[in-house]
């Protein structure tokens, strides 16, 4: 399978999914701004969405929608435990938190990399994501994990979308349930494998 990407994007999280479960892929990456792909092809023919993650199967068939795609591809190695099983509770708080992750977190990220947004606006946002990372900083205070003991899809896409804080202005720092979890993810083979490949270290 190939996924395109864009370096430090939303991508980054199927990108390290792709990378712990072992499976072989390809990637090549998009430059959002010209919607154009580093082989010259007008992005917006492979995927009309324009956005990256943007995943095409070997069997032809494509997949978009982020929390979805880290979906399919854990499902590719259940043995790996990057989701519980299908119909299970636990993969329904899985989902919750991916859900929580791309309607509160992502999404709300948006105005801030937007040119023109008006500064009040971005400072009321600003306010909002410290609040809604500050919950996530209260759950990581009781377990390992965003959703229990040990890593899963959730954790690569919380680990990408905490990394624009910085280039935002938002200062998490005296979160330190959240900053010990994030450190800790950062050491991760696979993850320090993937930000080497898009550039990011
Ligand atoms: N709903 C999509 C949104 C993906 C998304 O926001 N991708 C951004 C990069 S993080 C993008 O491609 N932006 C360029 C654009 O929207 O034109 C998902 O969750 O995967």
């Amino acid at each position: 399978m190939k996924l395109y990407y864009s370096p430090g994007a939303c991508s980054l999280s199927p990108h390290i999914i792709l990378r712990e479960v072992g499976i072989d892929f390809s990637i090549e990456r998009v430059d959002l701004k010209t919607k154009t792909t580093e082989h010259g092809v007008d992005f917006n023919t492979i995927n009309s969405k324009g956005q990256v993650p943007f995943l095409v199967l070997d069997s032809g068939d494509t997949l978009s929608e982020g929390a979805v795609i880290v979906q399919y591809i854990a499902d590719q190695k259940p043995a790996r435990n990057l989701i519980a099983e299908k119909g299970t509770l636990q993969r329904y708080h899985q989902l919750e938190m991916l859900n929580y992750i791309s309607t509160e977190l992502h999404k709300s990220f948006a105005p801030l990399f937007t040119p023109g947004t008006p500064e009040e606006y971005k400072h009321s946002v600003r306010t909002n994501l410290i609040k809604k990372f500050a919950y996530l900083d209260q759950i990581l205070a009781q377990q390992n994990y965003i959703c229990g003991e040990h890593f899963t899809v959730a954790d690569a896409y919380l680990f990408t979308v905490s990394g624009w804080n910085k280039l935002v202005g938002i200062d998490i720092s005296a979160l330190n349930h959240l900053q010990k979890y994030l450190a800790k993810i950062n050491q991760r083979p696979e993850v320090q494998k993937a930000l080497q490949i898009e550039g990011l270290i």
